[in-house]
């Protein structure tokens, strides 16, 4: 009789724990993206996800190299469709079984990867993109449910839809709303989102607010406190984000869906290529920013109820991305390109500082820079074509490059475009206006990057380049050719 009882309180708290809602707490977790001229080992940047207890991580697309390092890892993944891809999603079921086959259940099984959201394209509603993206969401989302409802997963794997905070508009928090000619889709996303529940997920940038509005209050971009406080009804806001948060809120309360869960998938501050990107804004607004989380004080429309997770972006450094957002565009990262810690973090997930990555496979310790000895005044179109191909975005107003002067200017881009070419000869040949040298030209806080060897690129790199596989080449040639003779 005991025995029976008490392993039924067994078999109880075992379901229980089965049961259990998941990722119950806030959790932090970060955008891993993959647009570097350096890539880091997929594998050691697991490694840095794992060395930070960094559990959860959001992928722009399903890169079969980083799905593979993270297969038995045990981190959480939001893996990403780009948009270009919805309309394929959106054509067919066979499309869209096609595209889980491939990318989702053969992941999700045991020592896979814990594939737990897929991220139904990226900003699809953007206004910059004018509608273009928009027809294809709702077909691509129930013809990808149909698939994972076929695969068993429909209940395991999410689906959701990444919004930019520009899907709704407000002067106050409370009288949130999405965007007049969103609200019949939006009425129809949500309500697909509550019925499998899936979370709504929306990516917030007081950086982007500051940066894009001379009168924008700075203090309110951060959350220290601020003299800008906005007053609205009963409620008083002090940070930019707490207020775009219960916008959000306002916004679903109107479709009906006001206890909707809410992830921010994407939230950060950069730190180099214009005056407001530096290292204290951005390690004051992440600092900040997790410790509010971490605090579950909620917002005045969500008090106690922060949002379910926060992924950080991002990661690393992405000196490969378009600039059109702006010179800011290359340095969200909280580590740079080489997984680097750029400041000091506490993520709030044990390890109390970020750590760096480990066993980094950096190129010679070599730079190009402008030939002394040269007359430099042909080299403006050398210059552009370097920084048309490498990355320049430090030297900007307020980068920490800027400051280098005319002839660090050229040798910065030089560089830039050498390590980018892996350090191949002719690249720093620039007309004879370029120069190797082994004395690091790195000053003050403006770094000259040595690449890191990618994994791909690697074997082919180190034959163009080592000078002693060169010569144990050369001495191989010889041989061959005493023999012959
Ligand atoms: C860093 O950014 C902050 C926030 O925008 C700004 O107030 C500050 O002046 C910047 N610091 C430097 C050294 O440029
Ligand atoms: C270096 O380049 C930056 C970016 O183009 C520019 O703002 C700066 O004035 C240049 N410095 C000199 C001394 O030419
Ligand atoms: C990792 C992986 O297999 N990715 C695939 C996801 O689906 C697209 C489209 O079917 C493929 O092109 C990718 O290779």
């Amino acid at each position: 009789m005991l025995e029976a009882a008490a392993a039924r309180v067994v078999c109880l708290v075992v379901i229980c724990w089965l049961t259990a809602p998941r990722g119950a707490e806030a959790a932090i977790g970060v955008n891993w993206g993959t647009l570097s001229f350096h890539k880091l080992k997929p594998s050691t940047v697991v490694d840095l996800l794992k060395d930070n207890k960094i559990s959860k991580v959001k992928l722009f697309e399903s890169d079969p190299d980083c799905l593979e390092a993270l297969k038995g890892s045990g981190i959480q993944v939001m893996l990403g469709i780009p948009n270009e891809m919805l309309a394929f999603l959106s054509s067919s079921t066979d499309a869209s079984d096609l595209w889980v086959r491939r990318n989702v259940s053969r992941y999700v099984v045991k020592n896979g990867v814990d594939i737990r959201y897929v991220a139904v394209g990226n900003e699809p509603f953007l206004t910059s993109y004018s509608g273009q993206f928009q027809p294809y969401v709702m077909p691509a989302l129930l013809n990808l449910q149909q698939s994972l409802a076929k695969v068993n997963l429909a209940s395991y794997v999410k689906l959701v839809v990444p919004c930019n905070a520009d899907a709704y508009e407000a002067a106050l928090p409370s009288q949130g709303a999405f965007r007049p000619e969103l609200t019949q889709l939006m009425t129809q996303l949500v309500s697909f989102l509550n019925s499998n529940g899936s979370p709504f997920v929306v990516n917030i940038y007081p950086f982007l607010s500051l940066y894009g509005s001379s009168d924008f209050p700075q203090e309110y971009a951060f959350f220290e406190g601020t003299s800008h406080s906005v007053t609205d009804g009963s409620a008083v806001y002090n940070n930019a984000f707490d207020g775009n948060f219960d916008t959000l809120v306002a916004a679903l309360s109107k479709l009906g869906y006001g206890q909707m869960p809410i992830v921010i998938g994407e939230v950060g501050w950069p730190t180099d290529g214009t005056i407001s990107a530096n290292l204290t804004a951005a390690m004051t607004f992440n600092q900040g920013l997790i410790n509010h989380v971490l605090s579950n004080k909620g917002t005045p429309l969500r008090p106690g109820a922060p949002p379910v997770d926060v992924y950080l972006f991002g990661l690393l450094d992405e000196g490969a991305k378009s600039t059109l957002p702006g010179t800011f565009e290359r340095h969200w990262g909280i580590f740079s390109f080489d997984g680097q810690a750029k400041y000091p973090l506490n993520l709030g997930l044990g390890s109390r500082r970020l750590i760096n990555a480990k066993n980094v496979e950096y190129l010679p310790s070599r730079w190009c820079v402008a030939n002394p000895a040269r007359d430099l005044s042909a080299v403006e179109s050398h210059m552009k074509l370097a920084c048309s191909v490498a990355d320049c975005t430090t030297l900007s107003y307020g980068g920490s490059c800027n400051g280098i002067g005319a002839k660090g200017n050229i040798s910065y881009a030089f560089n830039s475009y050498y390590q980018v070419q892996m350090q191949h000869e002719q690249s720093c040949d620039f007309d004879g206006l370029g120069m190797v040298t082994f004395l690091d030209p790195s000053t003050g806080e403006c770094r000259f990057l040595v690449g890191v060897t990618t994994s791909s690129s690697t074997s082919i790199s180190q034959l163009h380049h080592s000078p002693a596989i060169v010569w144990i080449w050369i001495l191989i040639t010889w041989r061959v050719w005493i023999f012959v003779e």
